[in-house]
């Protein structure tokens, strides 16, 4: 591939928007996904629960045992025989003290099952389709139970999910600032709100899948797996195999798009697949095993997010000046809670975004339901705050006949009062305190970019004409790049090319072009001279995982710290061969050389390639013939001195960790246009524009890019994505038929975007993450937008036509 438009020899490419060096390789067909792999593998497949609670009397898989093509059919007995790890429930992955009930599943169900989709036997089988036979031959007795489905349901407590938890509540989270009691009762207004966002999901492309090869020579395994956290899956295998971690060996191979539902680790299937590959492999049988999601099972098997209801008092005086935030929230959790609370404490840590009140308490919920389990899904818990926070302000300015603009700024914080310290602790675990933030200039741009001033004027005239066009605003801050750490390998080959890897994974985020262009900005070498690899444990074992917008400040940074030793170290050894100060020396144009001369010039510079093989105890390799390959004269290069200077390791190569005193903070502010039909109530999206800020951007276009797909998502999730289940636990809308996803029909005319960018002092480069945040007040803003259009309350979301109907006729009703 020719070098990506951008970069140059010399110049440095943060910042710059080169195209994605990923791209051509992914679009033309020629990724590596899950499924691409193991083709003689051994397919699995799952027999799962067609009820959502149910006691399971019997299993009888003799039928099944016959079939002609099938290797081995497990359930929870044969992990019950094979060792207590394999007995053990799945692990909960974060704890936190407001957790008082924490229940998880089986690999497969033990003896009952609490929601439908759930794992209870597993065929290996020739092929898929011989497997998935199977399936349907086996005999499963269940005694059904009443299912609690929905937080009112699960509220009531009339029946429990699990039965040694009656209230069904997982988790009660409380906390705050000041006194809210008293300023409640002080202030001059008063308002209180009842806010719902439904249950909905993600949709990656590629569904999950675990591939799994077993190696009895080494008694090693290997395994492939559609995952954000390919290092914490071969920790979880490994405990669970009761395997040392140096025998397992995961990779996540191309990722066709994750957005949380892959953060989970060990799913059930990662570990039937890989136990079920050593267990054949011991025996003789075969060494392979494959499982490949289908979408039905994505839609009833893998994770949901976003149900949350939510109840917000604010007192505030007659300026709009927030005093007291209230806020009530009861969290669908669904039957296990592999991820804890985490969504919970996103959404009641960063509820306040932009603002200040004087008192704040939160009340808060997770509630066992018999569905599908949560983990957080692109946004995780912060699209639910936003709408209760954002809800609230545009609920003030109605209150008090005020411009929306207007009492947002009254409550923003202002740069000069960050850092900002609210005195609470942040889902981290680390003092939540804002590292930097300009929310007033990131209004003033979005005023401008959205026309808001002349908006007004252009209602008159819509309505005029028979049209309902209505505008909304909604801000947010988001804690990105949370820690504890990150690390990355940076190496220089003889060829002077760099190969570089991180332990986190990639599922789209363009990892291999943003952190490429910081290795090359170090090593001073051109972006297309970086190799990255991610994901591979077999690259670099040590990582935390690809989630929270954190890839670009921790890996990044990592990055950066390796690749900066790596300089240091060329500099080091250069100075030995060219007689000159390190401090006189720099990375360029694929050299070291001397500052202010031309990089490749005979006698003050030597190439990167030159030093890394100076740098390696074979060096007399540097030959005759490899002085011609490099075309590097090389008279300066002394061969009789030793490869590096006293101190240091041969090798043109440093592992650099990163890890952050605290998260660091984004931010952004959106704005839409929408029209509602008068007739058919259909809504549209006409305009969206978005301020936003990711402190120092590494390459603007993977960040728009990042920011258009969530913001596509956004809409998806306040106008079509939903889902439905019956009150018996069913999902009513479990395929693409029936779970409607924004087309690009379905996008608005225009989408706009300008940036604000406030460095994060955390981070050497001043970065703060972006994949989340276009997702983020969507669901806010396009509510704001319907209800000026209608002049109805929404505060419901996602919103149809027909319930925007409903409600028309209910508002208009008497
Ligand atoms: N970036 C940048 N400058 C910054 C910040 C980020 O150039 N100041 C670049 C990064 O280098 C990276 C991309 O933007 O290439 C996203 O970076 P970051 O915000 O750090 O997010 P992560 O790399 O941690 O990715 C995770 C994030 C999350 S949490 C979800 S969910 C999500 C998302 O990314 N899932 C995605 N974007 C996705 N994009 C695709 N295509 N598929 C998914 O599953």
């Amino acid at each position: 591939a020719s070098a990506p438009a951008g970069t140059t020899e010399s110049g440095r490419s943060f910042g710059k928007p080169i195209p994605r060096v990923e791209d051509n390789r992914l679009v033309s067909g020629n990724g590596r996904y899950l499924d691409d792999l193991g083709h003689g593998a051994l397919a699995a497949a799952f027999v799962r629960s067609p009820h959502a609670h149910a006691h399971i009397r019997g299993i009888d898989v003799e039928a099944a045992l016959e079939l002609p093509g099938v290797h081995a059919i497990y359930t929870y007995e044969d992990l019950e025989a094979d060792s207590p790890e394999m007995a053990e429930n799945l692990p909960l992955l974060i704890p936190h003290p407001a957790i008082t009930a924490p229940r998880n599943g089986y690999p497969l169900a033990k003896d009952e099952v609490n929601h439908v989709g759930e794992a209870i036997v597993m065929v290996v089988a020739d092929n898929r389709y011989i497997a998935e036979d199977a399936c349907a031959l086996i005999d499963v007795d269940y005694e059904t139970l009443p299912a609690v489905v929905g937080i009112e349901t699960a509220r009531s407590a009339e029946h429990t999910v699990h039965p040694d938890v009656p209230d069904n509540v997982a988790a009660h989270l409380q906390h705050g600032f000041g006194d809210i009691e008293a300023e409640l009762a002080a202030a001059p207004h008063r308002l209180t709100l009842e806010l719902e966002i439904e249950r909905s999901a993600s949709m990656p492309m590629e569904g999950k899948g675990v591939y799994a090869r077993w190696d009895d020579d080494e008694k090693a395994l290997t395994f492939w797996t559609s995952t954000q956290t390919s290092t914490s899956a071969r920790a979880a295998i490994a405990a669970r195999l009761g395997m040392a971690h140096n025998k397992v060996h995961c990779i996540a191979p191309d990722v066709g798009g994750g957005f949380g539902v892959k953060i989970v680790h060990p799913w059930p299937e990662e570990v039937m697949v890989t136990w079920a590959a050593r267990r054949l492999g011991q025996a003789g049988i075969a060494t392979e095993v494959k499982w490949v999601e289908d979408r039905r099972e994505h839609f009833i098997s893998s994770a949901h997010e976003r149900g949350q209801i939510h109840e917000v008092t604010v007192g505030f005086d007659d300026d709009g000046r927030l005093l007291a935030f209230d806020f009530s929230i009861w969290h669908d959790g669904g039957a296990y809670l592999p991820y804890g609370i985490i969504v919970l404490l996103n959404t009641s840590t960063q509820v306040l975004g932009p603002y200040k009140p004087r008192a704040f308490r939160v009340d808060a919920y997770s509630l066992y339901t018999n569905t599908v389990i949560v983990t957080p899904y692109r946004g995780a818990g912060r699209p639910q705050a936003v709408f209760a926070m954002e809800r609230a302000m545009d609920a003030i300015a109605k209150h008090l006949g005020r411009d929306v603009l207007e009492i947002r700024e009254t409550n923003f914080i202002r740069p000069e009062e960050m850092p900002y310290d609210f005195h609470l602790i942040f889902q981290d675990g680390r003092p939540l305190i804002y590292d930097s933030g300009d929310y007033q200039a990131g209004m003033d741009k979005l005023r401008k970019l959205i026309g808001w001033d002349e908006f007004a004027e252009y209602k008159e005239r819509a309505r005029a004409e028979g049209r309902r066009v209505g505008i909304g605003v909604g801000a947010y801050v988001e804690g990105t790049g949370p820690g504890p750490y990150e690390g990355a390998h940076v190496l220089v080959e003889t060829s002077g090319k760099v190969k570089a890897a991180t332990g986190l994974t990639t599922q789209g985020q363009g990892h291999q072009t943003s952190f490429a262009q910081i290795v090359a900005d170090d090593l001073g070498v051109p972006v297309s001279d970086v190799e990255i690899v991610t994901g591979d444990t077999r690259r670099f074992g040590y990582a935390v995982g690809t989630f929270a917008s954190r890839g670009a400040v921790m890996s990044g940074s990592a990055f950066h710290v390796a690749a900066q030793m790596v300089a240091e170290k060329a500099k080091k050894i250069a100075s030995e061969h060219l007689h000159v100060d390190v401090a006189d020396l720099e990375l360029r144009g694929g050299q070291v050389c001397v500052v202010g001369t031309e990089p490749g010039a005979e006698g003050t510079s030597i190439p990167l390639g030159v030093v890394a093989v100076l740098s390696n105890p074979l060096r007399y390799a540097f030959d005759e013939s490899s002085r011609q390959a490099t075309g590097f004269a090389g008279a300066e290069v002394d061969m009789s001195k030793p490869p590096v200077p006293e101190g240091e390791q041969p090798g043109l190569e440093a592992t650099g960790y990163y890890s952050p005193p605290t998260s660091t903070f984004a931010s952004g502010i959106h704005a839409a246009i929408v029209e509602t039909d008068p007739v058919t109530a259909e809504i549209r999206v006409l305009r969206y524009a978005v301020v936003h800020d990711c402190g120092n951007v590494i390459n603007p276009r993977i960040v728009e890019g990042q920011v258009q797909g969530a913001v596509a998502q956004g809409i998806g999730g306040a106008l079509y994505e939903r889902i439905v289940y019956d009150e018996h636990g069913q999902m009513l809308n479990a395929s693409y038929m029936d779970f409607l996803m924004p087309f690009v029909t379905e996008m608005p005319d225009s989408l706009e975007m300008d940036h604000t960018v406030t460095p994060s002092a955390l981070n050497p480069l001043g970065m703060k993450g972006a994949g989340e945040a276009g997702v983020i007040p969507t669901s806010a803003v396009i509510a704001a937008a319907i209800e000026d259009a209608e002049g109805i309350p929404i505060t419901r979301m996602p919103i149809s036509p027909s319930e925007l109907f409903e409600l028309r006729a209910t508002h208009a009703a008497p």
